[in-house]
């Protein structure tokens, strides 16, 4: 049967800014009339405005949340209706966020759209979000996700064969027809492909091993993950448990659920409390838990020894060689952004690498890496990866931590960190967000800071809690010019810098659906090894008091105790 195109008239909604990554809104509103397809038309708009969208091949899954299913049916209608070659879709339209950059590499694709909102909550009164990920396999940047914003803006119409359905179930290559023209759907398997990736990248029997206690390991070391119902369920069970023979039993939490169980699906210490708990017991070795798209991970010890994403970073670097892909390849040059600690700075001078300090946005890596100039990178926000795709990746995180700890046989991963510390020194981090805060005194409080720094005076001033004195020594508003293409990207953070070498940031997030989010993050460095063990909320409370003190966040939001601490 020859499928029609129709065009359908339509007007823009404001709001549809893509944020740090992506859109991300309630459900609600995606499924406002014409909501979802304003968006996908204004990125299919952007993508033909640059590229030929014509025949080309793009990749397209989310992370199984509640309205995922509805969202691929829309995108496939009209990609068919701006005559798109060919989708590869996740069966049941599911992929993890880091499984779409490596098919999209993997596949000369030009590029893909991730049905996502990461680590926001889903289900019917929950979050839903929809990014696009460019031919490099990462997500689009700033100049690309501007053009989308401005079609959203500009729409009046968009086009859809309305008369198509796409079988999300069985694997297996789907044609039509629309207008005389062949339009192809191949669904596949959501594992394999990311599966086959990771073999090549580990040594997967050394981590059999370690997990199996085989050779000078002597003893079983036990493993468990927590997928908090997000999409990484079934790539743990095939990777941790078929391939390396971790038990069953310990994969928790596996079976995505489109409300993620009614739960928070973000790999923190607040919400993964769970995995904690279970690792405070003493009888896991190693813990990870995941998020809704399988790009962040959280790595626990023993005892539920935790490790901090700045530390964890780190670590992996120092010890990247007990990973085959950068024995082979080589480590090309480490970046964090910039309200991570600067751990990995340390080891990037040791070992004489390139750092790169950019903005909070995984899209800022992708440059340097296809530039050969960024082999290792991570954010505070719970992010790690390499440039073996363009995302963070949290399985490969785990699976990084295993291959160390593979190849030092009778450590733990506290020992692993202790003994950083010894050879580094500490750097000590934590970060307070205050959730969904009224837009208004969120908006006072930066500007607030923002007068600080034009007015300048605050530069030289004293500031003492609990017996500690900090002076300021510079303050600012972060700006990041890249150093591939020269894009410059301003107002990415306040930062205050003492003399010291202690530092508070503030910004706003960029992924949150209402409201306001503020981001209070503080970190300072310890070469003292009297206090390398001690508690990072101890260290930095006097910090934070200042912070408090100096952008008045309780005046101007209300706020007494911020909703997360990490
Ligand atoms: C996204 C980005 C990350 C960023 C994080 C936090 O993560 O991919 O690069 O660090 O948001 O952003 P914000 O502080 O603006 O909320 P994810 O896992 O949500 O895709």
């Amino acid at each position: 049967m020859d499928l029609k195109i129709m065009s359908v008239p339509t007007k823009p909604y404001d709001g549809q800014k893509p944020g740090t990554s992506g859109l991300r809104k309630t459900v609600k509103e995606f499924q406002k009339p014409n909501y979802t397809e304003n968006f996908i038309q204004a990125i299919l708009s952007a993508v033909a405005s640059v590229e030929k969208l014509e025949k080309s091949l793009l990749v397209v899954g989310g992370d199984g949340r509640f309205y995922c299913e509805d969202a691929v049916q829309i995108i496939a209608k009209m990609c068919a209706a701006h005559k798109v070659g060919k989708l590869l879709i996740g069966q049941k339209g599911i992929f993890s966020t880091p499984a779409v950059s490596n098919l999209i590499r993997k596949n000369n694709a030009l590029g893909g759209i991730i049905l996502t909102a990461s680590h926001n909550p889903g289900g019917p009164n929950a979050d839903f979000g929809i990014k696009y990920n460019i031919s490099n396999g990462g997500p689009a940047p700033d100049a690309f996700t501007n053009k989308i914003f401005d079609h959203t803006k500009s729409i009046k119409e968009y086009l859809t064969v309305p008369n198509m359905t796409i079988n999300l179930e069985t694997l297996g290559v789907q044609k039509f027809t629309v207008d005389g023209v062949p339009f192809e759907v191949e669904i596949i398997d959501p594992v394999s492909d990311y599966v086959a990736l990771m073999k090549d990248l580990f040594d997967f029997r050394q981590i059999k091993d370690l997990i199996s206690g085989k050779g000078t390991h002597k003893k079983p070391f036990v493993v468990t993950f927590d997928s908090l119902h997000g999409v990484t369920g079934p790539y743990v069970r095939k990777i941790f448990c078929e391939e390396l023979g971790a038990s069953k039993e310990n994969a928790c939490n596996a079976d995505p659920l489109p409300d993620f169980g009614g739960e928070h699906p973000d790999p923190n210490l607040t919400y993964a409390h769970k995995l904690v708990e279970r690792m405070q017991k003493g009888t896991f070795d190693f813990g990870a838990a995941f998020d809704g798209d399988g790009d962040r991970n959280m790595i626990l010890g023993k005892n539920g020894f935790f490790v901090t994403p700045s530390d964890s970073l780190a670590v992996i670097g120092a010890n990247a060689t007990c990973i085959p892909y950068f024995a082979k390849n080589g480590i090309k040059g480490f970046a964090r952004s910039m309200p991570t600690a600067g751990a990995i700075d340390r080891v990037a001078k040791e070992m004489g690498k390139e750092l790169f300090e950019v903005p909070t946005g995984w899209k800022y890596f992708g440059n340097l890496m296809d530039a050969g100039r960024l082999s290792l990178c991570g954010e505070e926000s719970f992010g790690t990866g390499s440039d073996h795709i363009r995302e963070k990746d949290g399985v490969w995180t785990a699976l990084a931590w295993l291959s160390i700890l593979a190849a030092h046989p009778q450590a733990s991963v506290e020992s692993m960190v202790t003994k950083h510390w010894e050879k580094y020194g500490r750097n000590f981090f934590t970060r307070y967000d205050y959730e969904n805060c009224e837009d208004a005194g969120a908006k006072k409080m930066m500007d607030h800071l923002t007068a600080l720094i034009h007015d300048g005076k605050i530069i030289g001033k004293e500031f003492s809690e609990a017996g500690k004195t900090f002076k300021l020594a510079k303050i600012d508003n972060f700006s990041y010019k890249d150093p591939v293409d020269n894009s410059l990207s301003e107002n990415q953070g306040i930062r205050l810098l003492f003399e010291d070498g202690s530092r508070l940031v503030f910004r706003l997030s960029g992924t949150g659906s209402t409201g306001s989010t503020i981001r209070l993050y503080g970190d300072c460095y310890e070469p003292d090894q009297h206090k390398m063990k001690m508690d990072a909320q101890t260290i930095l409370k006097p910090l934070i008091s200042v912070a408090l003190q100096v952008s008045k966040l309780q005046e101007f939001t209300g706020r007494n105790a911020p909703t997360v601490i990490t």
